[in-house]
């Protein structure tokens, strides 16, 4: 038996895990306790990956649809035939004729994101769709208007810290994002024990509002308004610090902000003015504090507006571009510049044939993705490429989603299984997950309180016909007699490179600032990680900040379009008959896509509502439910639970699997697509995220019928 450190590419954390192998098999998966920041730290998720390796649900083989079955392929003929129909389809039709959507596992594979740009570039589509716009796009969208960069993101300081105020996020099961952190919960009572101030702004109390800090509970959607009145207050009682020399759009911060007193936002977000004001003076007097919103933000109304106020607050209490605070590091490789020559900072001099949308990192809003495919017209979606997704269940709408799919001439995904994606695709390829892959965390570079680069090589060969996704995007465009990158130089050199060197000859030069001139072998040497030095002092600012005017830009127009919107909803009656839907991630299953594991002991799918709620609805645990928004209705049993807040309804995501799936178990294990309740199309999105709307939902909850299991 042989035991190889490698680390876990399920989530930003990025655990290292030791792997027991014999014979090329993995026996076990183990935390390493040696990793140079998870030290040790590693959910079940990680463990039991090796559940998710060898699973009989895996897709091991090329399949094509015949006759309305997937049936077994060769990976030459299926190659060929997708490669062939691209063409044709390109010819007759135009690039843009097909579409690719990248889901969020391709984030933590460098070798598919440097493919799948090189893919798109091939074909030479602007119908080019992530996972982006149903999770952080706002942040992507506003750090380039405020920032310069889309890929720039100071991160919570968090082991420097002395107040941690979190917001919209749940580390203690999710380990959050745009921040690489394993050990959450330690970390977070760590600056507890020295004295310091946790702060969880939730409309649940989570199993980390449980764990540490202290809980603040809010009405869904309005973080936007608490954030611009803890502004308000720290102008009013003149508690602002730092240097403001960089910064252009203060007086217009000032004029925003005054419009949200801690008393015009207390209706509306539930929180009474004296704890707003309380909160706002501990934020601005602590010595080094942060504000950290994630996805329960982001995926709300007025997404934009809260990542600008969370930034601004940090600015004007001297937070921003500090030790303690947050901080930009700079890590191993300036990603940003990486960023800016790939063109994720593009102008964009081309806009979505369906709603007019600018992209965002070079993508559309996946939102408008079945729109793009049904409505005729020039630019018409005929074929796509979905890799390492599964829109169908993550995005709004999955039955205008599947309706669209039946309706392609080519339906291409590369995926571990047949997903709910995949189960109206014409062709199914196999990849391969992370124990077949090198990799090394290149998204988490700038987003590391401590600044670390690992390197892995692939644990075990891939099983039975799996292949690496980068290797499939290299074969199709060679299939379909298009260049990568859309050019006939670049072809010829990236696969020279990749013959020689492999897939990582492309990244590794890039990686030579950070760890010298031979970063591999250094890496190599190193396998629980190497540490880099880590910025102490703010120099973003000072030397990196990319906008235009080289200042930190606190109030461009488009980030703050919304604002009078967002002061209507202050008018909003707080008893309103609706319940407002929140989001909840649970510890075992992963977005879509690790429900279907015979061995998991998860809770049945369910809507959680608060006490109060279910005795003026006359609703009992376990009851079937109606619920329905303006676009869609649900049915799900009710579960019942002090730790919800009153108005809100908390129901997971990733649910209602296809029958013809490969998830069998999940099948078994029922629930329903809570994503039937957001609404698709271009109408409802934000114009300049792309961000659709999937917590804040306002709903109707009925009680449909009664049961017996109730206990
Ligand atoms: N176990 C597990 N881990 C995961 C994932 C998973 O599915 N399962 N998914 C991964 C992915 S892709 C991502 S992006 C990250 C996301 O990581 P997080 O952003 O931490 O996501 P969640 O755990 O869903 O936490 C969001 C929190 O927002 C709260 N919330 C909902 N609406 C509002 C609101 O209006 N205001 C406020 N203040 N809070 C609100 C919810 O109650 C919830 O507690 O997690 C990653 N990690
Ligand atoms: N209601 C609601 N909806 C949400 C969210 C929410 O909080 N609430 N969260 C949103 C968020 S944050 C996100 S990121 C999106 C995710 O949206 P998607 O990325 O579209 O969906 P996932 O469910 O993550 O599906 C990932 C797919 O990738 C496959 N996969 C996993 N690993 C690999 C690999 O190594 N290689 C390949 N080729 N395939 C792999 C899985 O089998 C699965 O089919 O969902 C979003 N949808
Ligand atoms: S927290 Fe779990 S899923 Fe995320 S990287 Fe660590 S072990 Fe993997
Ligand atoms: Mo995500």
């Amino acid at each position: 038996m042989e035991t190889r450190p490698t680390y876990c590419r399920i989530c930003e954390a990025a655990c290292g895990l030791l792997a027991d192998t014999e014979n090329g098999e993995v026996l076990a998966l183990r935390p390493d306790p040696d990793h140079v920041v998870s030290q040790g730290f590693v959910c079940a998720k990680g463990t039991r990956f090796t559940e998710l390796h060898r699973s009989a649900s895996r897709v091991d083989h090329p399949l094509e649809r015949h006759e309305g079955r997937l049936r077994r392929t060769t990976w030459d003929t299926a190659l060929g035939d997708v490669g062939a129909k691209l063409r044709a389809i390109r010819d007759r039709h135009g690039p843009n004729s097909i579409g690719l959507y990248i889901g969020n596992p391709t984030a933590f594979a460098y070798s598919m994101q440097v493919a799948s740009l090189a893919f798109i570039q091939a074909i030479g589509t602007k119908n080019y769709f992530t996972a982006g716009s149903l999770d952080c796009n706002n942040k992507f969208a506003v750090s380039r208007q405020m920032l310069g960069s889309a890929a720039t993101h100071p991160v919570p300081d968090i082991d420097h810290t002395n107040f941690a105020l979190l917001l919209g996020t749940n580390p203690s099961v999710s380990q959050s994002s745009f921040v690489n952190a394993p050990r959450w919960i330690e970390r977070l009572r760590a600056i507890e024990a020295r004295g310091g101030t946790v702060v969880i702004v939730d409309p649940r109390r989570t199993e980390t509002a449980r764990s540490v800090g202290e809980h603040m509970a809010i009405v869904p959607d309005t973080d936007a308004a608490l954030l611009l009145s803890l502004i308000h207050v720290v102008f009013e009682e003149r508690l602002e610090s730092g240097d403001f020399s960089r910064v252009n759009g203060l007086d217009e911060l000032r004029a925003a902000a005054r419009r949200f007193s801690p008393e015009n936002v207390t209706g509306t977000t539930g929180i009474s003015a004296l704890r707003i004001r309380d909160l706002a003076r501990r934020f601005a007097r602590a010595d080094g504090a942060f504000c950290h919103v994630s996805t329960g933000i982001n995926q709300g109304t007025f997404g934009n507006i809260a990542y600008a106020a969370k930034i601004a607050l940090e600015l004007v209490t001297g937070n921003f571009d500090r030790a303690g605070g947050a901080l930009y590091q700079k890590g191993i490789t300036d990603i940003a510049t990486m960023a800016r020559l790939v063109g994720f900072d593009r102008e964009p001099d081309w806009r979505s044939r369906i709603g007019n949308f600018a992209p965002v990192t070079g993508a559309m809003p996946t939102a408008i993705l079945p729109d793009e495919i049904l409505t005729p017209g020039e630019g018409q979606i005929r074929a796509l490429i979905v890799v390492a997704g599964n829109p169908v269940l993550s995005a709004p709408d999955g039955a205008r989603f599947a309706k669209a799919l039946q309706q392609l001439e080519l339906c291409v995904s590369i995926d571990m299984f047949v997903n709910d994606t995949a189960a109206y695709a014409t062709h199914v390829l196999p990849a391969t997950d992370f124990l077949e892959r090198e990799d090394l965390p290149i998204v988490q570079f700038q987003l590391q309180p401590v600044p670390y680069a690992q390197w892995t090589d692939a644990v075990v060969e891939p099983r039975a016909e799996r292949r690496n996704e980068a290797r499939i995007f290299f074969d199709l465009a060679r299939a379909a007699g298009l260049p990568l990158f859309g050019s006939r130089a670049a072809d010829a050199a990236v696969r020279a490179t990749v013959r020689l060197g492999g897939f990582k000859a492309m990244v590794l030069p890039s990686l030579i600032p950070g760890l010298g001139p031979r970063p591999l072998q250094r890496l190599r040497k190193n396998p629980h990680g190497v540490i880099v030095d880590r910025e102490v002092r703010g120099s973003f600012l000072k030397k990196r900040i990319g906008t235009k005017s080289k200042r930190l830009e606190l109030y461009p127009e488009p980030v703050w379009s919304r604002l009078d919107e967002l002061e209507s909803t202050l008018d909003a009656s707080a008893d309103s008959p609706t319940l407002r839907l929140i989001s909840r991630r649970e510890r075992l299953g992963h977005n879509s896509w690790m429900h279907s594991n015979p061995t998991l002991k998860t809770a049945a799918h369910a809507a959680h509502l608060s006490p109060a709620d279910a005795t003026r609805l006359g609703i009992a645990r376990g009851d079937q439910l109606r619920i329905s928004s303006k676009s869609g209705a649900i049915e799900l049993p009710a579960e019942i639970s002090e730790n919800v807040t009153e108005g809100a309804v908390a129901i997971p995501h990733g649910y209602g699997h296809h029958k013809n799936s490969s998830w069998t178990s999940a099948i078994a294990r029922g629930g329903v697509n809570v994503n039937q309740l957001a609404a698709s199309g271009p109408d409802d999105l934000d114009p300049l995220s792309g961000m659709c709307q999937l917590i804040g939902i306002r709903v109707r909850i009925e009680r449909i019928a009664a049961t017996a299991a109730a206990e």
